[in-house]
């Protein structure tokens, strides 16, 4: 029996977006990833992976599905990419075969996958050994619930790491641009799962995928995936992809003591009140190089109404402990949000020019749905989303009745001013002139000059270092 795994992401990104320098355009899914390990790991059944952003069109992906010949597709379903998810389900469901889905939105909405009628069953929450069960069955004509509730993973260190080889990671790398702040020859690597905190415009999605229980892997057991991405696939930088890494003191001490053994460059998401001096100290020292924090609003009153736990004034100690230890700081926040005043939004831009990010980036609020703030929004009649895709952030706008996206963006512009750009970086920048060296010694030329050309973050940062050359 063959299934093949179908990751649909090409929401605002498109058919052929695959590797234009964007994390979303970049990023393997690592669900997808380490459910196509447990499959070859546990059962004798062939498995691959159909990527959209890698296919010309809908009919490109009709042909690709008929070649692969499977007899079943698991199809990733998050809300942005629900359509494309539903229409991958329709063409592979025309065909005769079996559709099985799961992922955030299935998990949070399972009927309505059924109700499009080309899903035949859906496994929420992680599936990892549910997926082995579901094929095994169906081998045996055995019949199944439509919708399966998946198997909470106790233990992450039993699972094999996430198949690189499905998502062609050699390749990639080979030819993947850079993504600041990941230098070229990155990949991203779950720690953990799940999140402590019960952030209003996320929870309780998260606890329903992976539980209320927060799972760490052994320290061991990442460095041994770690060593293997560098070792077998010459990866240079990993991206931890967790929630927020730092939510257990000791275990990060511990995790940057053996990073700094493996001798890796590295980055990670973080909140501002779990981390201290030590910590970020001690993650510099090991190779960590910029740390991603959600400080989402200047307000405290904002903050508060988010359940974000975290204050103003942390978000500031956090900034100087990441500038006076040489760790760049990648500043997400929001704008557009419900009971959100203009003072709010001036005090967003007054913390944003204290902050001083060297990388920022802007989302007006999402009411995604499977968090308190989507039922929150809904109660009010407040949600003008249209469409699935609008829950992107980029430069989706109006998704809030009541909110001045016109006055916002004039905000965002100013804070855009205010803050350095990110091509300035020169870290960044030598990165790609590194790779492109490379590339042009190995022959890649006709590569090279494609990818100067087509990916705006390679232009710009060689537009950065010339500048910066100049400048000096
Ligand atoms: C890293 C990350 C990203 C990265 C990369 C995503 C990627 N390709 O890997 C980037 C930065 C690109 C990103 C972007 C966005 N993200 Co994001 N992201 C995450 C994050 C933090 C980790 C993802 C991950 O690696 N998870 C670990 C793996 C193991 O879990 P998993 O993918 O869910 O897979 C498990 C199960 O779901 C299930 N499963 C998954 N697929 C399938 C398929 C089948 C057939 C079956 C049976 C089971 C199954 O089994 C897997 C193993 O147990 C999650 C939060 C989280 N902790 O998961 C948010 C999360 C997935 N993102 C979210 C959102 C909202 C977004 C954005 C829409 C943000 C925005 N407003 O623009 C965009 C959308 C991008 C896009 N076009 O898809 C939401 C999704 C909510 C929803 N309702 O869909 C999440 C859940 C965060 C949250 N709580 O709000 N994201």
């Amino acid at each position: 029996m063959k299934i093949t795994l179908v990751y649909p992401g090409i929401a605002q990104i498109g058919f052929g977006s695959f590797g234009r320098g964007t994390p979303t355009t970049n990023l393997m899914s690592l669900g997808l990833g380490y459910l196509g390990a447990s499959i070859k790991k546990n059962t004798k059944h062939e498995v691959d992976v159909l990527d959209l952003r890698k296919m010309k069109g809908w009919d490109d992906f009709g042909r690709e599905l008929k070649e692969r010949s499977c007899d079943i597709a698991g199809i990733y379903t998050n809300t942005v990419n629900f359509e494309y998810a539903m229409k991958c389900a329709e063409i592979t469901h025309k065909m005769g075969k079996t559709v099985i889905a799961g992922g955030p939105h299935a998990t949070l909405a399972p009927q309505e996958l059924l109700d499009t009628g080309h899903v035949d069953h859906v496994i929420t929450g992680e599936a990892e050994f549910t997926i082995v069960d579901v094929l095994e069955k169906f081998d045996r004509g055995l019949g199944m619930e439509k919708i399966i509730q998946g198997q909470p993973v106790e233990n992450l260190d039993e699972l094999p790491f996430p198949d690189r080889d499905l998502f062609n990671l050699d390749k990639r790398l080979k030819y993947l641009p850079g993504i600041f702040p990941f230098p070229p020859r990155y990949a991203g690597v779950l720690a953990s799962r799940g999140c402590g905190f019960n952030c209003k415009f996320c929870q309780p999605l998260e606890r329903k995928i992976f539980g209320k229980r927060l799972k760490f892997r052994s320290v061991d057991n990442i460095i041994k995936e770690v060593a293997q991405l560098k070792e077998r696939y010459g990866v240079e930088f990993i991206m931890f992809q967790d929630d927020q890494l730092t939510q257990n003191r000791e275990w990060v001490l511990d995790l940057s003591a053996e990073m700094k053994k493996v001798g890796i460059d590295w980055g990670a998401l973080a909140r501002v009140d779990t981390i201290n001096e030590h910590v970020v100290k001690s993650m510099k020292e090991a190779g960590c190089l910029v740390l991603q924090f959600g400080f989402e609003s200047g307000s405290q009153k904002i903050l508060d109404f988010l359940r974000k736990r975290a204050g103003v004034e942390q978000a500031v100690e956090a900034a100087r402990l990441c500038h006076e230890n040489g760790v760049l700081i990648f500043a997400n926040y929001m704008m557009g949000i419900p009971t959100e005043t203009e003072e709010d939004v001036e005090a967003t831009y007054e913390l944003m020019k204290k902050i001083n990010p060297e990388i920022h980036a802007l989302s007006y609020f999402s009411p995604i749905p499977g968090s308190d703030l989507y039922d929150y929004c809904k109660e009010r009649d407040l949600i003008n989303v249209t469409s699935y895709d609008m829950y992107a952030r980029g430069a989706v706008e109006n998704k809030l009745k009541g909110i001045d996206y016109k006055a916002l963006d004039r905000m965002k512009k100013k804070i855009e001013k205010c803050t350095p750009a990110w091509y300035q970086e020169s870290y960044y920048a030598s990165c790609v002139m590194k790779r492109w060296r490379k590339l042009a010694k190995q022959g890649h030329t006709v590569h090279m000059i494609k990818e100067l050309v087509t990916h705006t973050p390679m232009l710009d940062s060689t537009v950065g270092a010339v500048y910066r050359m100049v400048k000096r």
